[in-house]
Parts: C-alpha cells; sequence; structure tokens
C-alpha cells in the first residue's frame, strides 16, 4: 500500500519545478545570474529515495538519500534543455542523470530512471562530471571522470583518476567504450571531447595529473588527438591554458563546457583553483583559441568570469563555482551551468556576442600589482576625461 506521506513529498516537489525562476540584480554587464538555483537534491523524486510501501517503510524513511545535485553536462535537442546531473548518493558515489526543462532557466524535472551503463570497468568506484559533445561523426559524447581505488597505494584514500568515455544519439540509450589513455600522463580529470575532427583524428581537452588531486608536474589544460575513439590512446599533450603563479590557475585548472564556436575563436568557459588558508578555492575564467588550431591560446582576459557569490559560497566543498556545461542556442543565447560549493547546479545567461566582446576586450593579466595599477589607471583617467566633458 502507498504510503500517504508521498503525496506531500510529492508536491513539494512539484511546487519546486512550477516555481518561475529569475535574474537577481548582480550586474557585470556580462552575464545574469538568477535568483533560484536551477537543479539541487530537492529536485530528486521521492520513488528514487523512499520505499513507497507503507508495509516494509512505516516511517516513510529514505532509504536510499542523495546528497547533492552538482556538476552537471549540458545539451540542447529538438528546442529543449538537458542537464546530465552529477547526482551524489548518501553513500558518496555519484551517478549521472538526465533533468529536462523547456526554458533553461527553471522547470527542470528528472527522467524517471537515472543512467545505467554497462558495468564494463569493474575496478571503478565512482563516476562524475559528464561534458556532452556533439560530434560531428553524429553521436552525442560524454566524457567524465572514472575513479578507481589505486591499488599500488595502500593510503586507503588513494584514488586514480581517468577519462571514461560514452556515447548515445538520444540521451536514452548508452554506449561505454573503454576509457582514455593517454600515454604520458599518469591520471587525468576534467576531459572535453573537440566536436569536429583534426586532420581526421578525435581531439580531447586534457588535464594532465600526476596525482589525484594535486596536478604536479601538470602544467594546465591539454590537447591531445586519437585516431580511433573506440580505443582512445592519447600519446603527447600540448599545454593550451596554463596555470601561472599568483593567478586564479596558480594550483590548477581544467577544461570546463565543450568550447563555443564564434567568428573569431573557440571560446573556453573553464575553471581556475588557487590555494588559500581555507583550502582551495575554485572560480570560473575564460579563453579563446584559434579556429584551425584549437590548442593555440589568442585570448585570456584577466582574472575569474564566475566567483562564489552570497549562498553560492557555502556547500559540501565550500568557495567552489564549477562547470562542465554550456548551451548555445541558434540566436546566439547562451546558458553556462555551474554549481557551487559542490552542492547544487545554477545558471548565467550571456550572449555569445557578449563572450566574444568580453574575451577579446578584457585586457590581459599583466601578472604584477604595479602593472595592474597603471592598467585601472589608465581607465579611470579615460573615464574622467570623459566626465569632464559632461555638461
Ligand atoms: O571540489 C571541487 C572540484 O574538484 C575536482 O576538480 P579538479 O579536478 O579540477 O580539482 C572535481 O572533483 C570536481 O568534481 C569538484 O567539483
Amino acid at each position: 500500500m502507498l504510503h500517504e506521506r508521498y503525496y506531500i513529498e510529492k508536491e513539494k516537489l512539484e511546487k519546486l519545478i512550477a516555481r518561475k525562476n529569475r535574474k537577481s540584480d548582480f550586474y557585470n554587464g556580462i552575464y545574469d545570474r538568477y535568483v533560484d538555483p536551477v537543479l539541487t537534491r530537492n529536485h530528486i523524486p521521492p520513488e528514487w529515495k523512499y520505499d513507497l510501501d507503507k508495509e516494509s517503510n512505516p516511517y516513510f524513511m529514505e532509504r536510499l538519500g542523495v546528497n547533492a545535485v552538482l556538476n552537471s553536462g549540458a545539451i540542447e535537442l529538438n528546442g529543449k534543455f538537458y542537464l546530465v546531473a552529477r547526482v551524489e548518493g548518501n553513500d558518496r558515489k555519484s551517478f549521472f542523470a538526465v533533468a529536462e526543462s523547456e526554458t533553461g532557466i527553471d522547470g527542470f524535472r528528472f527522467w524517471d530512471y537515472p543512467i545505467l551503463f554497462e558495468d564494463t570497468c569493474p575496478e571503478e568506484t565512482n563516476v562524475y562530471d559528464m561534458r556532452l559533445t556533439k560530434h560531428e561523426d553524429g553521436y552525442i559524447y560524454g566524457v567524465f571522470c572514472s575513479e578507481s581505488k589505486d591499488i599500488q597505494n595502500p593510503d586507503l584514500s588513494a584514488a586514480t583518476a581517468a577519462a571514461g568515455i560514452v556515447r548515445t544519439k538520444d540521451l536514452k540509450t548508452w554506449e561505454r567504450l573503454p576509457n582514455l589513455k593517454t600515454l604520458r600522463s599518469p591520471q587525468q580529470r576534467n576531459v572535453v571531447l573537440y566536436p569536429s575532427f583534426i586532420n581526421g583524428k578525435y581531439a580531447f581537452y586534457t588535464r594532465p595529473m600526476d596525482d589525484f588531486i594535486d596536478t604536479g608536474s601538470g602544467g594546465g589544460i591539454g590537447f591531445g588527438t586519437c585516431d580511433d575513439i573506440t580505443k582512445a590512446v592519447i600519446d603527447e599533450e600540448i599545454i593550451t591554458s596554463k596555470r601561472r603563479y599568483h593567478t586564479i590557475t596558480e594550483a590548477k585548472n581544467g577544461a570546463g563546457a565543450v568550447p563555443i564556436k564564434t567568428e573569431k575563436g573557440w571560446i573556453h568557459i573553464a575553471h581556475g583553483v588557487r590555494n588559500t588558508a581555507a583550502g582551495l578555492r575554485y572560480v570560473i575564467y575564460a579563453f579563446a583559441v584559434d579556429l584551425e588550431e584549437p590548442w593555440k591560446v589568442i585570448a585570456e582576459p584577466s582574472g575569474l568570469l564566475i566567483a562564489p557569490l552570497g549562498e553560492e559560497r557555502i556547500g559540501d566543498v565550500s568557495n567552489v563555482v564549477f562547470t562542465n556545461g554550456a548551451i548555445v542556442r541558434e540566436n546566439g543565447d547562451v546558458y553556462i551551468y555551474y554549481a557551487s560549493s559542490d552542492t547544487r547546479m545554477h545558471v548565467a545567461t550571456t550572449t555569445r556576442d557578449k563572450l566574444v566582446d568580453y574575451v577579446f576586450h578584457t585586457p590581459k593579466d599583466p601578472l604584477r600589482s604595479v602593472k595592474c595599477v597603471e592598467q585601472r589607471c589608465e581607465m579611470i583617467k579615460r573615464n574622467l576625461e570623459i566626465l569632464a566633458k559632461m555638461p
């Protein structure tokens, strides 16, 4: 028999999904933020958490709780917005689930079931952070982090990260391919498949790492190609966006959304990490690479694009914003999906034209305080001259 509490929980969920989102009063001219997150653990259907049977669950207890909904891949299909969210159970294991919306800013509803891949990788413990690429070969690829216990290391928390690959045509049926092998990097996270062939090869943005958390000698976001995606092996990785001392990428960085094609170059929305006394701080930044040679950085505006703000600063891993999905509509509207503090999903909206203006006209980081003040004083001087001419 169905437990009556189900109706209350279901009604709460329906109310949440029906809630209209609106722009917040945040302003920077680059993008808009929204009052409500777009996807949270409260969006999880009760059927995923509770045994609804009154006999076997008389107290209507959560049997399989959900802790967080975070780093989501994003894609538009037939005019609808889809997030492939990272859902983290109370057991700390993550899995993927599709949520669908008509507007992209609210109304996200999970499909009936989370995604269940074929179990082809018995050593794998955890999966997360899928990037979705519509590739010119006709498939939609999902590239994600496949995490396993490091069996060489007796430390209980020692793990290894690799890039898992799946493909689909409809987000419903998924084919798992072997994990990507990078011959010169022991570990990988934040790998993104580039949408076109490069000289007939598949191309990936990578993030070479010596270790599970520390990138070690990994100098930044890499780029490499492979012949066959069904047995993907990358020999050489070239570093594109570098880590730099005393910038937002000092500790590490990683590719985020699939790059956005513009007339001036591919725009990347990535994350940069620095260390602080309170732990790592993750922000989102942007840069552009060449249209023909997409490993060459051609514009890198100074500093961060999105930082955790207000309530976004607090969560399971505080002081983090992280993106692995954006949607660009035919009319040039851009939806950047980002998670805050490894806990919930938000959207920031802008346009392709604004992103081009931001990436190509924001001054570069001069890398030293004295040069940064000089840069700012020049702008202040020009502005004061304009103001002085005003009646
Ligand atoms: O906790 C912040 C993020 O840490 C990792 O990102 P990176 O590999 O760049 O350090 C990932 O585990 C990511 O999921 C997480 O949001």
